[in-house]
C-alpha cells in the first residue's frame, strides 16, 4: 500500500525543539519504539516551522494552495471520503469498570484497550515522520489552563493544532521540568484511514488519549473534543470546575453595561453563529463580542461562575456561512484559514452551498470530482469545516486572554426541535435549569456520522463528550449550583421550531439578538414573563420584535406550550431517565415529577 504520510526531512534548526521534561521525553521514546517512525519532529510552533510544513504539505498534496489574492495564506485539505465527521460508534471511554464510563458512553476496559491499540500502533509510523506537538488549552496565565502533547503522523493535524491551540514554546515553558507535572498524553496515527481500524479512545485515569485510523478534525485534533471536553469533564469533576460544550459571548448595552452568556447547543446547532451574532439595525448601540465558539471551562469565584475559552481558533461548519448569515465568520475566514472538504473553483477560490453570490459554473467538489450546478452531489461536504485563528474575528472580546475568565450571567441550553419546544423560556431556579439541560434533545446533524434529523436526548449538548458517568455529571451540575451564591440564570432556546408549512418560524441568526435581549433583561430584573408549566415564558410584548417582519400567529406558535406535545415530551423525559438505569440523581427525578404535576394542573 502507498504510504499516505511519507516522512519529511527538515533542515537544521527546524523540528528540534526537544522539551526538558524527562516525563515527556520518556513517553515520546516509548511511543517511538512502538510506532517506529523514520524520524521525530519536535514542534516549536514558530512561523519558520509552519512555512516549512506548509511547503512539504503542498509537495505531498496534503494541502492545495488557494488563490493568494482572494484568500491570502489559505489552504484546502480533502480528507478521505470515508472520514468526514466524528464517529461516535468507535469513540470509547476506557475506565477500569463499565460504571466509570456510565450508560451513555461506549466503554472498553482500559488494559485490554491499551493492548489492542498498541497492537495497531506497532510499526504504524514506518517511513513516516512522528511529530510531537506541545500545546496549552486556556489563556497563558489562567489557573484552569492545561498542558497537552499530541504525537501525530499527520501534517494536517500539526498545521491545524497551530491554529486551534496555543502551540509550541509556550507549552514547554508552562510545563517546566517537573517530572510530576500534570499534562495530557495524546497519540494519533492515521494508520491507513480504514473505518474498520478507527478508534478514538480516552483513558481519563491516565490523562491519555489514543486516536487511530482517522484524519478528520474532531477525531484527531486531540486538544478539542478529546482533551477539552471528554478528559476535561472528568478532570473538572475531580477538581471542582466545569468543562462544557458551550460558546461564550459578551453583550454590551448602548450604556456600556456588559454581561457574558454561555450557551450549549449540540454540534452544528448554531454555537459559532450565535457567538458571532451581529444585532439587527433596530438594536443600535448594542455590541456582541466572542470569547469562544465551542468550549467553555468554568470555575467558581466569589460565588459566581467565570469562564475561559480554552481554544485559540475556530473549527467551524462552512456550509450556510455567508455575509448574510454570519458576516463576522466570513471576515474571519477571508485569510489565514485552513479549509477542509469544501469545493475548489477554477480560479482556486473556495465555494460551498449557501455562500453569497451565484454558484460557480464549474468547480471541483470535496471528493476531487468535477462539479457543476446541475450535479446531484453537494459541492462541499455538509460537515466541511474551516480552521481559523480567533484573532481573525472582528468581534473578538477584549477579555479573551484574561486568565480569571469572564463572569457568566446566563447559561442557555438549546437544540434543534421542529416542534414542542418554545423559542425561549427560563428555568425557575438552578436545579430546574439542570433539569432543562439534562432532558434537552436535538435532531442529529452531519457533524457526526449516522442518520441526520433524528431527535435524540443530548444532555447539556454533552452526550458525545461527557468523559464519565452521566449520572455523576448531573450530580456535579447540581453540586456546583449549591456552591454558587450568585448563580447564572438558566434558559432554553429553540431557533428551529417549524410551522405547519414545514418552514422555520423564526428568522434566526442576527435576529436571535431579540431573544438574547430578553435574557439580558431577565438578568437585569427588568424583563417581563409569564409563569408556564415549563418555566418562565416571555409574552409577545416582552420580546422586542420591532422592525421584524413576522406575523402574530408565528410569534404565538413560537412561544406556545402545547399541552399534548408536552405530555409526549414528558413521557420522553421519563423514558430517557429510565434508560439510564438508575444513575439519575433524585433531585432530577423530583424535577420531572414537578413538571408532571404542573402539566396536570
Ligand atoms: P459545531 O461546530 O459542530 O459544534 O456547530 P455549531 O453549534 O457551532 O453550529 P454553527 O453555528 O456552525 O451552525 C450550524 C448550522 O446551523 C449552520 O449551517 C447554520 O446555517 C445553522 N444555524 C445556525 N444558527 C441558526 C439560526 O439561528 N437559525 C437557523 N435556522 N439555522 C441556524
Ligand atoms: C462538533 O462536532 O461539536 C464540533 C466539530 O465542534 S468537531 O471538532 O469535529 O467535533
Ligand atoms: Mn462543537
Amino acid at each position: 500500500m502507498k504510504n499516505i504520510a511519507p516522512a519529511i526531512f527538515p533542515p537544521n534548526g527546524i523540528g528540534d525543539a526537544r522539551p526538558a521534561n524527562q516525563g515527556v521525553l520518556d513517553w515520546v521514546h516509548e511511543i517511538g519504539k512502538l510506532t517506529k517512525p523514520e524520524n521525530i519532529f519536535w514542534c516549536d510552533g514558530s512561523e519558520r516551522e509552519n512555512e516549512f510544513l506548509i511547503a512539504e504539505s503542498l509537495k505531498q498534496n496534503v494541502l492545495i494552495k488557494l488563490n493568494e489574492r482572494k484568500v491570502p495564506r489559505s489552504y484546502l485539505h480533502r480528507s478521505n471520503p470515508n472520514d468526514v465527521a466524528r464517529v461516535e460508534r468507535v469513540t470509547f471511554i476506557c475506565t477500569p469498570t463499565k460504571e466509570g464510563a456510565g450508560p451513555t458512553n461506549n466503554w472498553s476496559e482500559a488494559a485490554d484497550t491499551y493492548s489492542k491499540l498498541y497492537g495497531l500502533l506497532n510499526g504504524a509510523m514506518r517511513g513516516r515522520t512522528m511529530f510531537v506537538v506541545p500545546y496549552i488549552m486556556g489563556p497563558p496565565d489562567s489557573p484552569l489552563t492545561k498542558v497537552g502533547f499530541e504525537i501525530t503522523d499527520s501534517k494536517y493535524v500539526v498545521l491545524s493544532m497551530r491554529i486551534m491551540t496555543r502551540m509550541g514554546e509556550i507549552a514547554l515553558k508552562r510545563l517546566g521540568d517537573d517530572p510530576k507535572a500534570e499534562w495530557n498524553r495524546g497519540v494519533h496515527s492515521l494508520l491507513d484511514v480504514d473505518p474498520d481500524r478507527r478508534f478514538i479512545c480516552h483513558f481519563p485515569q491516565d490523562n491519555t488519549i489514543i486516536s487511530v485510523g482517522s484524519g478528520y478534525g474532531g477525531n484527531v485534533l486531540l486538544s478539542k473534543k478529546c482533551l477539552a471536553l471528554r478528559i476535561g469533564s472528568y478532570l473538572a469533576r475531580e477538581q471542582g470546575w466545569m468543562a462544557e460544550h458551550m460558546l461564550i459571548l459578551g453583550v454590551e448595552s448602548p450604556e456600556g453595561k456588559k454581561h457574558y452568556v454561555a450557551a450549549a447547543f449540540p454540534s452544528a446547532c448554531g454555537k459559532t453563529n450565535f457567538a458571532m451574532l451581529i444585532p439587527p439595525r433596530h438594536f443600535k448601540g448594542w455590541k456582541i463580542t466572542t470569547v469562544g465558539d465551542d468550549i467553555a471551562w468554568m470555575e467558581i469565584r466569589d460565588g459566581r461562575l467565570f469562564a475561559v475559552n480554552p481554544e485559540n481558533g475556530y473549527f467551524g461548519v462552512v456550509p450556510g456561512t455567508s455575509y448574510k448569515s454570519n458576516p463576522n465568520a466570513m471576515r474571519s475566514i477571508e485569510h489565514d484559514t485552513l479549509y477542509t472538504n469544501v469545493a475548489l473553483t477554477d480560479d482556486s477560490d473556495v465555494w460551498w452551498e449557501g455562500k453569497d453570490g451565484a454558484p460557480p459554473k464549474h468547480a471541483i467538489d470535496w471528493r476531487g470530482n468535477d462539479w457543476t450546478p446541475d450535479s446531484k452531489e453537494k459541492a462541499a461536504h455538509p460537515n466541511s469545516r474551516f480552521a481559523t485563528p480567533m484573532r481573525n474575528n472582528p468581534a473578538l472580546d477584549v477579555d479573551v486572554e484574561k486568565g480569571e475568565g469572564v463572569p457568566i450571567s446566563a447559561i442557555i441550553f438549546g437544540g434543534r426541535r421542529s416542534d414542542t419546544v418554545p423559542l425561549v423560556y427560563q428555568a425557575f431556579d438552578w436545579t430546574h435549569g439542570v433539569y432543562l439541560g439534562a432532558t434537552m434533545a436535538s435532531e442529529t446533524t452531519a457533524a457526526a456520522t449516522g442518520a441526520v434529523g433524528q431527535v435524540r436526548r443530548d444532555p447539556m449538548a454533552m452526550l458525545p463528550f461527557c468523559g464519565y458517568n452521566i449520572g455523576d455529571y448531573f450530580q456535579h451540575w447540581i453540586d456546583i449550583g449549591k456552591r454558587l451564591t450568585n448563580p447564572s440564570l438558566i434558559f432554553n432556546v429553540n431557533w428551529f421550531r417549524k410551522g405547519t408549512n414545514g418552514k422555520f418560524l423564526w428568522p434566526g441568526f442576527g435576529e436571535n439578538m431579540r431573544v438574547l435581549k430578553w435574557v439580558i433583561d431577565r438578568c437585569e430584573g427588568i424583563g417581563g414573563a409569564l409563569e408556564s408549566p415549563v418555566g418562565w415564558l416571555p409574552s409577545p410584548h416582552d420580546l422586542d420584535l420591532e422592525e421584524l417582519d413576522i406575523d402574530h400567529k408565528s410569534v404565538a406558535d413560537l412561544l406556545g406550550v402545547d399541552h399534548e406535545e408536552w405530555q409526549k415530551e414528558l413521557a420522553e423525559h421519563k423514558k430517557f431517565f429510565d434508560s439510564l438505569g438508575g444513575v439519575v440523581p433524585d433531585e432530577l427525578e423530583k424535577q420531572r415529577e414537578n413538571l408532571e404535576g404542573r402539566l396536570a394542573e
